[in-house]
């Protein structure tokens, strides 16, 4: 049995890239298949597999190592469950773009949430530097600041800008990365700075509606640089926060996770309960509003 890692998943099969540098194209035994059920793909982008090769050079997966970390979404198309999609992942990067398509903050803390809750490490790229105006570039350098102090990264670049794109090639070299976010803002592009040889499709941005169109629409591994992968993602309206009770929300806010042991009630919610340390914090404005508002907001969407 041989040893690799799946970069492509196309339904029916499942390209390996195999550690002794080779790529082939396996299947996927029905009982592997059943054994998760609550996902509507068994097998993700990233995960490492044991492959059986075959008489025709296809290869049979045998096994599926556990994995250390995975990111999800709720599957599409009405089909029931979660999607994985990618796994083994070193940094999951939200891209956003400070312009076409407009900058939304709400999506902010619910991707950092969904990282904090998978284990994943976070990095935050503001992408289309370019067609930022000073108010724009306060409003990035105001982010950063606020970020930074909870020690989240934030990274402002332009796909145009080799300065820039040279700082996000420092940050990923050598691990294997997710790029998320909403359609049109860049991701594609960026993969395509960070390696030109790859030449992927990118979409042009509606003038009417001032959205992506959904260029990509699958996940794959992708090889910038021997040792360094990326994961493109095609575009996301909404982090949907799978599997995360209200009650446990404030645990994936870094500046909450430590207070909310001191609260008088076990089961604060943090939001009207005598006694709780998070408020208290708040008050003392040691914890931002932006995030505690965006804690109120995630708190009533998941509590229905
Ligand atoms: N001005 C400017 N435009 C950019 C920049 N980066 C990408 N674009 C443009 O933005 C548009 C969308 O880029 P894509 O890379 O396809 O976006 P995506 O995030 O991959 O979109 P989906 O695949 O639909 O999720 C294209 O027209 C790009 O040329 C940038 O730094 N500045
Ligand atoms: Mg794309
Ligand atoms: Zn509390």
């Amino acid at each position: 049995m041989k040893s690799g890692r799946i970069i492509k998943s196309t339904g029916s099969w499942y390209i390996v890239f195999l550690d002794d540098g080779e790529t082939i194209s396996c299947r996927l035994p029905g009982k592997l298949r059943l054994e998760e059920l609550d996902q509507t793909n068994p097998v993700a982008v990233g995960d490492r597999v044991g492959v059986d090769i075959q008489s025709d050079q296809t290869g049979v997966i045998q096994d599926i190592q556990k994995r250390r970390n995975m990111i999800t979404r709720l599957a599409t198309h009405g089909r029931r469950g979660q999607q994985i999609m990618a796994a083994n992942i070193d940094l999951g990067i939200l891209v956003q773009s400070v312009k076409r398509p407009e900058f939304k903050t709400g999506l902010i803390d619910r991707f950092l949430i969904t990282c904090e809750a998978n284990d994943v490490p976070p990095l935050i790229v503001i992408n289309k530097m370019d067609l930022a105006k000073d108010g724009d570039k306060n409003a990035v350098q105001d982010l950063k600041i606020m970020y930074d102090k909870l020690g989240y990264q934030v990274v402002a670049i332009s796909t145009i800008d080799p300065n820039l794109i040279q700082d996000l090639r420092n940050i990923i070299e050598g691990k294997t990365v997710t790029l998320m976010g909403p359609s049109g803002t860049g991701k594609t592009s960026i993969l395509n700075v960070l390696n030109p040889s790859l030449n992927l499709t990118t979409g042009e941005i509606s003038n009417f509606s001032n959205k992506g169109k959904h260029t990509t629409t699958f996940s794959e591994l992708i090889t910038i640089s021997p040792g360094t992968f990326v994961v493109d993602t095609p575009g996301i309206r909404e982090f949907g926060l799978v599997d995360i009770d209200a009650y446990d929300l404030s645990n994936f806010y870094v500046e909450m996770k430590d207070l909310r042991m001191q609260c008088r009630y076990y089961n604060c919610t943090h939001i009207h309960e005598p006694g709780c340390a998070v408020m208290e914090a708040y008050e003392n404005k040691l914890i931002n509003p932006s995030r505690y508002l965006s804690y109120l907001h995630i708190f009533e969407s998941l509590n229905k």
